[in-house]
């Protein structure tokens, strides 16, 4: 034979090998929380092709442009796959992770042994929502040593919604409308088109150009209160360009003309709320002109929207981060759903509940309000930074789950004496970048006695870890939807085995507490159930403790391929009971002062720092997570500074210009970019950018490179809302100029 006939024949030999191992997995994407459904090709354990899984019946076979880097995500060469140690000298290097757990786990035991549980902090950032274990085990390790320095990013994103409102307000048992539905949808500050991400009642988070398109077909009326024509604002009926903060104004002004013209559900008023007087004589302050003028929109734009929101008579109004993140984040979310409540858009008796879950455990719903428990709010460990602020009651399908807020994790750091935070382990997040007040979280940071990252970069946290422990990606483990087990409208569920094995020496984020918890001798429980501490768990066991008595058991769902609707008995909403009644508050206590200062607020200008700095979300980057990847990155390196072109032109600035931003706290070097989608006098800027603020790494020298962080212009202390600890992380004054060249 001669050498190229031999070199044809094994190619088509590697071919045929090639083909013979070719296998199509069926999975979803976890890049963000939407859990689209894809197909990967896999060749010789190797991840050839990533495309829609076009079968999948809720999906449509939709995926984004984020998903589909997943292929370079995996085996781009930048990706940690070793542990890595912090040497003498600073540098890192690499370490095998079970030695690295070792030396964890001494210096933990340390700790404990020195300054008791407290001192040992747990920060579970985007990506540990990610992997279905990673939050029980965590919760079981810090179970197990008692410590309650419990933190997630939940805490500095909306605890308004997750946590306070329905505390004090209490909650519809059977659920609220949702888009599929609905006559009407309320979207206050919520960009599902580029976000993927809404409460039931919204633009879904799953195929939303798709729900968008059936909505409008169906004569759905979409109402977006936005200070920016975003890009779900675009396609609604009426969109209020808000002044930024002014939404608890608006609300309230809403609820007005809503009971003035006797749109609202009386029977259901009288049935199931309390408050309904105080609440009317309260918000009556908040005139349509006054609130016109504060917000800056036409006052026919508020009646139009009470009106159509009102007429129904079915639809929900929900909220996003905007308003969230913003002045009064308590009152805002609690008037939100109060439209809600005294409008009665909740399921009745007798009606089909939308979703209760696949994987959650099953239970009879009633028609009714579970009452408020105010006791949460004030129970439970007390922050050692602020007076009058507790662990935050986060409400899941499994019950009241209690965490501190991350607002104030800088401080608890910083702050010396008992309960001092001495060693934190950050899983998939990246504090000192999300965080408000960015050098007080590097100051804090560099305090700590250990900082252990699980991380698949040198993520600008984990450049001042002592350890980075390298995570498997999405693609390289097992999971299941539990996250999104209630978001859907028709119960829904996806496993995932694994698609490729890990390459390297990497670890599970819910392993990395497995191993401290066995290195410690340490009991860990999973709802209710001893985990075996003697050998590594198989990760369905753990997922098996934690769905026990779900709807449907786990193991149906791994023993289908690919994600489905289950064909599950529709649940039927049964009558009140009256044993176990409530009522939804819509006045708890406190409303009246938190009325008093949105009304003070109205007017208020800073005339130092005239422009209102807003947060956003990008196409091509989730969170910090995108900008290392080659085509997300090419789309821009640096997060721009969005400004209408009126206050281009009154600050005689144009598109491209270098800017300082500067606010009462800080200021960061910007790119300015016209957009005049915009409403003048707001600025609006993706967080989460930018690097470490130490002086040595040059930051405010490659803002075009790596882009500027807005939390450096935020002062965690200033503003905190009431309970939730929130920081207020938009809606901050600031003045721009020229950049010196
Ligand atoms: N000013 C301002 N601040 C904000 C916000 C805002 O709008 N404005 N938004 C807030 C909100 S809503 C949130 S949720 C927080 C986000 O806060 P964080 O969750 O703390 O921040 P992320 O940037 O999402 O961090 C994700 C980290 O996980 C890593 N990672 C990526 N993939 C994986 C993986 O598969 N496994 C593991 N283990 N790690 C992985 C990334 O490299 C990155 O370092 O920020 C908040 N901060
Ligand atoms: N592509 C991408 N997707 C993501 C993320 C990402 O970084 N990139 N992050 C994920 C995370 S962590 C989260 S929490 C979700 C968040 O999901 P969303 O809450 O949908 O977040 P945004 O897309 O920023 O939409 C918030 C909207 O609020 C508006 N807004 C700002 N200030 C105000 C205000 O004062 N009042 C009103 N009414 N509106 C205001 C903004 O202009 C913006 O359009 O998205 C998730 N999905
Ligand atoms: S919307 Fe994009 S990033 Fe989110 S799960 Fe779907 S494909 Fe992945
Ligand atoms: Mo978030």
């Amino acid at each position: 034979m001669t050498l190229k006939a031999a070199l044809v024949a094994t190619s088509s030999l590697l071919e045929l090998v090639n083909t013979m191992t070719r296998k199509e997995v069926k999975t979803y994407c976890r890049f963000c929380h939407a859990y689209c459904p894809m197909v990967a090709t896999v060749e010789n354990d190797r991840l050839t092709a990533l495309a829609p899984d076009t079968d999948n019946e809720i999906y449509g076979g939709y995926t984004c442009v984020k998903g589909r880097q997943m292929l370079e995500q995996i085996y781009q060469p930048e990706r940690l796959q070793r542990s890595q140690k912090r040497q003498p000298d600073g540098s890192l290097e690499a370490i095998g992770s079970q030695q690295a757990l070792d030396e964890i786990a001494a210096k933990l035991g340390e700790i404990l042994a020195e300054h008791g549980p407290r001192a040992i902090a747990s920060y579970n950032g985007t990506y540990s929502f990610q992997n279905s274990a990673a939050h029980a085990v965590a919760r079981a390790f810090h179970g197990a040593i008692g410590s309650p320095s419990f933190y997630t990013s939940v805490t500095i994103d909306q605890p308004a919604k997750v946590a306070i409102a329905p505390t004090r307000m209490g909650a519809w048992t059977a659920g609220t409308h949702m888009w599929n539905d609905s006559d009407v949808s309320l979207v206050i500050g919520n960009n599902t088109l580029i976000s993927h991400f809404s409460v039931p009642g919204g633009v879904p988070s799953f195929s939303p150009a798709n729900a968008l398109r059936e909505g409008r077909k169906r004569g759905l009326k979409l109402i977006v209160i936005d200070p920016r024509e975003s890009e779900v604002a675009k396609r609604a009926d009426l969109h209020l360009q808000i002044k930024p903060g002014q939404d608890a104004a608006l609300l309230a002004c809403m609820i007005q003309i809503i009971i003035r013209e006797e749109l609202y559900d009386k029977d259901f008023c009288a049935e199931h709320t309390q408050g309904f007087e105080a609440l009317d004589e309260a918000t009556r302050r908040f005139t349509p002109e006054e609130v016109a003028r504060a917000a800056g929109i036409p006052e026919e734009q508020i009646f139009a929207a009470a009106r159509i929101f009102g007429a129904g008579p079915r639809g929900a109004a929900v909220t996003g981060t905007g308003p969230e993140m913003g002045p009064h984040p308590n009152l805002m979310q609690h008037l939100s759903q109060c439209l809600n409540a005294i409008c009665g858009r909740h399921t009745r008796a007798g009606e089909r509940v939308p979703n209760t879950g696949v994987l959650t455990p099953e239970a009879p719903v009633h028609a009714q309000a579970m009452p408020p428990q105010p006791q949460w709010l004030t129970e439970g460990v007390a922050s050692r930074v602020v007076d009058d602020v507790f662990e935050t009651t986060v409400l899941s399908p499994y019950g009241p789950l209690k965490e501190m807020p991350t607002g104030l994790m800088a401080d608890e750091i910083l702050t010396p004496g008992e309960g001092k935070i001495r060693a934190l382990i950050c899983v998939g997040g990246n504090p000192l970048l999300a965080c408000p007040d960015q050098e007080k979280m590097h100051r804090a940071l560099a305090d700590l006695d250990l900082l252990v990252c699980i991380d698949i970069k040198e993520s600008a946290t984990a450049q001042m870890a002592d350890y980075i422990l390298a995570p498997k990606v999405c693609l390289e483990r097992e999971d299941v939807t539990l996250l999104t087990d209630i978001w859907h409208d028709k119960p829904y569920s996806q496993y995932s085995p694994q698609v490729v094995p890990a390459r390297g020496d990497e670890v599970e984020e819910w392993q990395v507490f497995w191993e401290l918890g066995q290195r410690m001798e340490l009991a860990l429980e999973l709802n209710g159930e001893p985990v075996d501490m003697s050998q590594l768990p198989p990760k369905l066991d753990l997922l098996r403790s934690m769905t026990r008595g779900s709807r449907v058991p786990i193991d149906d769902i791994v023993a289908r391929e690919g994600g489905h609707v289950i064909d599950l008995p529709d649940v039927i909403a049964q009558a009140a009971d009256p044993a176990t009644r409530g009522y939804l508050e819509l006045f708890p206590e406190g409303l009246d002062g938190e009325l008093e200062s949105a009304f003070a607020d109205m007017h208020t200008v800073d005339d130092d720092f005239p422009l209102l700095l807003i947060s956003r979300r990008m196409k091509y980057t989730h969170n910090s997570t995108g900008p290392e990847l080659s085509l997300l990155r090419a789309k821009d390196s640096y997060n721009p500074t969005f400004m209408h072109s009126d206050d281009l032109t009154a600050l005689g600035l144009t598109d491209g210009d270098e800017i300082s931003v500067a606010s009462r706290h800080g200021a960061i070097p910007g790119i300015v970019r016209r957009s005049d989608d915009i409403k003048p006098g707001v600025v609006s800027m993706s967080h989460s950018w930018g690097g470490s603020p130490d002086p040595s790494r040059g930051v405010d020298d490659q803002f075009r490179e790596m882009g500027s962080n807005t939390n450096r212009l935020i002062d965690n202390l200033h503003q905190l809302e009431r309970y939730s600890a929130m920081p207020r992380l938009s809606s901050i004054p600031v003045a721009i100029c020229k950049r010196a060249p």
